[in-house]
């Protein structure tokens, strides 16, 4: 089993380099993917650079080129939910895109035609993240994850995203990947954990927050790679 383990910043993947060995550096369509061994395992990591356009190149990228047969998002999110503090974990069950509106057709938000307001992560996957909470002790969050292009730092957009797509958290690049791993048909996941809660003070928080973040998302990914590899 391959396993490509994607960010969107340094900050996101840099975590995850720190476990793995015989790192080799494959540079394509002007970004860098590391070639590793995770216990004498492939994996392929990488982070995309920031927003749906860059993650959907990475993605498909990590399918297409580097045959990866399973994708694990790890990175940091706003929260919409007000229980989600700084620090919690978020695991999405479904992705949806906030900012895609044709709705003057009569389509509901994040609907285009032949495509589907939301896309469902594999259940195995979300299954395995609870037995690894479990052990670890630690609270996750299953939720919906709303993604945009947009860095999100205001009371009323939050809630516009809280109300049309009950999420529970959004960021800028889970349902772009989530897009392209339903397409290819490709099992993934997309953790998060929370940098910010996406209201006035979110620039703030997340310069102050994103490595610790980040950190907790990556090592909380790499207990579930350990599980996917011994399986
Ligand atoms: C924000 C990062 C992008 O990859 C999405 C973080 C955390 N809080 C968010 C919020 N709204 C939307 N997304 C998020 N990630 C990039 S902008 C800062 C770049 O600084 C999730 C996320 N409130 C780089 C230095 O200039």
């Amino acid at each position: 089993m391959k396993i490509a383990i994607m960010g969107a910043m340094p900050e996101e993947v840099a975590p995850i380099l720190e476990h793995l060995n015989d790192v080799e550096e494959v540079h394509y369509a002007k970004n860098t993917y590391y070639k590793a061994k995770y216990k004498n395992n492939d994996v392929v990591v990488a982070y995309s650079k920031i927003g749906k356009v860059f993650s959907t190149l990475t993605a498909t990228t990590m399918l297409e080129l580097f045959a990866c047969d399973v994708l694990l998002f790890t990175g940091v999110a706003g929260a919409v939910n007000p229980e989600l503090a700084i620090g919690d974990l978020v695991v999405a069950t479904k992705l949806a895109q906030h900012d895609l509106d044709i709705t003057i057709f009569g389509h509901p938000h994040g609907y285009v035609p032949e495509g589907s307001v939301y896309i469902q992560t594999d259940k195995d996957l979300v299954a395995l993240s609870k037995i690894v909470a479990t052990e670890m002790g630690v609270k996750v969050k299953e939720g919906i994850i709303a993604t945009g292009d947009q860095f999100i730092a205001d009371e009323a957009k939050k809630e516009f995203i809280s109300q049309t797509f009950q999420a529970d958290a959004l960021e800028m690049e889970g349902a772009s990947v989530a897009v392209v791993c339903d397409a290819l048909g490709v099992p993934f996941f997309i953790l998060r954990s929370i940098s910010d809660s996406a209201d006035m003070d979110a620039g703030f928080n997340f310069e102050e927050f994103v490595q610790s973040s980040a950190k907790v998302s990556a090592e909380f990914l790499m207990k579930m790679v350990d599980r996917l590899v011994r399986a």
